[in-house]
């Protein structure tokens, strides 16, 4: 190339050698121990019977048709005058379809005091009008007898302290107990109106409770739900990056569990990272792998994270693979995928020339987020090693936005190495992996990860410099002397004076 360049503007890419260390130091996320901050409310023994209050007759006709109002004698109601109902909520209210809400969502008693942001409340909730409930596109209804603490998602579900109406009782007013304390009324909650609508479905005119953590219940103890839908291996191809995968390549699948992992799983070969050589790995559900215990963590850690472990992060975040997608993994140690990895890091790293002699591949493939039960998430961890070399290729296929935290790159034990893929702490710009690359192919990073001399010690900067003077950047003195002066600047800027620079390109981005 050739730049003959006055007061140019230049967009130079450079490597930053030896710069191992960020100086910042980020915090371990920590997880607040919560215990239900409710304020008592009177405890009230649960009862079966209804406490019908007021009973409004169905309001299936227009705005401005005469209805009547029949109060019954023991009339301590607040329900909304009539009035207020100038639609039919049969006809008129939100889908409320979320799995978490079903009573068959209970939590892991170790989830309860420690989990608590995935616990729901209700009073998060910015209520308006009637709601249907479904679980899975199948129409249910609140349950009207008590169900168990620390189910439908929360600690204390919301379920309705009476009988559900007929149509003929349009809409009717009901108490709202929430299961606590072994008390199956510990909490009463806020009334709510609820009517029968034909086609043998209720609507509910939700509000927010008044406590925390409190949810609205779907009663699916009656009905035949889905608790996982295999979705069926796409016939879409996956991006040409990936290494082959699922049943095709005999992948072994991780069990759909939430925030589960794979069993331990004996590596065919060692595998050196960082100077620790491990024989053993697991892959765990929520986009990560570690080495010497499984991690059921769906909150990513904040790399550097000065922790105690080797963890390398395809996507860490909350995935939830009961719903859909699968997480899966195979190794090889002969084949067409060993002479694909050679090709790939000889590609990617000229130097050494490099036989792969062990591959391991991990792969979500089509995984839901978390409560985000319509989303699909791919992307791999392939390991790679041959004699003393390992290398990682991360690649990403779509990847959905989220508004989870997210984490991609990897930490090592006191973040002696580490590395954050740019952008991948931003779970609304994270579907920019799919184009995002250090190695000039979309979609995929690469590293070199076994410790050794040159391994992966560089940062890729881009850097915005205005040359004062003429340079042919195709003349090496003329590259050395301009790092040279950058690399005074970046010392100014506390960068440790042992800093080597590369030039990558230039790219001249304004005449
Ligand atoms: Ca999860």
């Amino acid at each position: 190339m050739r730049l003959s360049l006055v007061s140019q503007h230049l967009l130079v890419f450079l490597s930053v050698l030896s710069l191992t260390r960020a100086q910042t130091t980020l915090a371990q996320t920590t997880f607040p121990l919560i215990t239900p901050s409710m304020a008592p409310t009177t405890i009230t023994p649960a009862t079966t019977t209804s406490s019908l209050t007021t009973t409004i007759p169905a309001a299936t006709t227009l705005a401005g048709t005469a209805t009547t109002t029949t109060t019954t004698a023991a009339t301590t109601t607040t329900a909304k005058p009539l009035t207020a109902l100038s639609y039919d909520p049969c006809y008129n209210y939100t889908v409320l379809d979320d799995l978490r809400r079903a009573t068959s969502n209970q939590l892991q008693s170790s989830y309860y005091a420690r989990y608590t942001s995935k616990l729901l409340c209700d009073t998060n909730v910015n209520w308006v009008g009637w709601y249907r409930l479904f679980i899975r596109g199948q129409s249910v209804q609140m349950p009207d007898t008590c169900v168990d603490q620390l189910s439908c998602g929360t600690h204390a579900p919301l379920w309705l302290n009476g009988t559900h109406p007929q149509i003929e009782d349009g809409v009717v007013t009901r108490n709202v107990c929430g299961h606590w304390w072994n008390n199956c009324c510990g909490f009463q909650s806020n009334p709510i109106r609820v009517k029968a609508c034909p086609g043998n479905y209720y609507v509910y005119e939700f509000v927010r409770p008044n406590f925390c953590y409190g949810t609205y219940c779907a009663d699916v103890r009656n009905v035949t739900i889905n608790n996982h839908t295999v979705t069926p291996e796409s016939t879409l191809a996956a991006p040409a990056i990936f290494y082959p995968f699922g049943s095709a390549a005999g992948d072994t699948n991780n069990t759909a569990i939430e925030d589960g992992s794979s069993s331990v799983i004996q590596l065919l070969s060692p595998f050196l990272f960082f100077g620790r050589t491990y024989r053993q790995i697991y892959v765990n559900n929520n986009g990560y792998l570690t080495f010497n215990q499984p991690s059921n963590e769906y909150v990513p850690y904040s790399f550097p994270t000065q922790g105690s472990q080797d963890i390398i992060a395809g996507l860490w975040t909350d995935l939830d693979n009961r719903v859909r997608g699968v997480v899966s993994y195979q190794q090889y140690t002969s084949g067409n995928v060993l002479t694909r990895a050679t090709q790939d890091i000889n590609k990617h790293f000229p130097s050494p020339n490099f036989y792969a002699s062990w591959v391991f591949v991990a792969t979500w493939n089509k995984v839901a987020y978390y409560a985000l039960t319509s989303t699909e998430t791919s992307f791999q961890v392939v390991l790679i090693s041959g004699r003393n070399y390992s290398f990682i290729l991360m690649n990403y296929g779509d990847i959905a936005v989220t508004g989870h935290p997210v984490e991609a790159g990897y930490d090592t034990a006191n973040s002696m190495d580490y590395f954050v893929i740019n952008g991948s702490i931003n779970g609304s710009l994270i579907s920019n992996l799919r184009n995002s690359s250090n190695v000039n192919v979309p979609g995929r990073w690469a590293f070199r990860v076994d410790g050794g001399s040159g391994s992966n010690k560089e940062d890729i900067v881009g850097l915005r410099a205005k040359l004062s003077s003429f340079s042919d950047l195709t003349d090496t003195g003329n590259v050395q002397v301009v790092l040279q002066q950058i690399k005074q600047e970046l010392v100014k800027y506390g960068l440790p004076n042992s800093v080597e620079l590369k030039l990558r390109k230039v790219q001249k981005i304004k005449p």
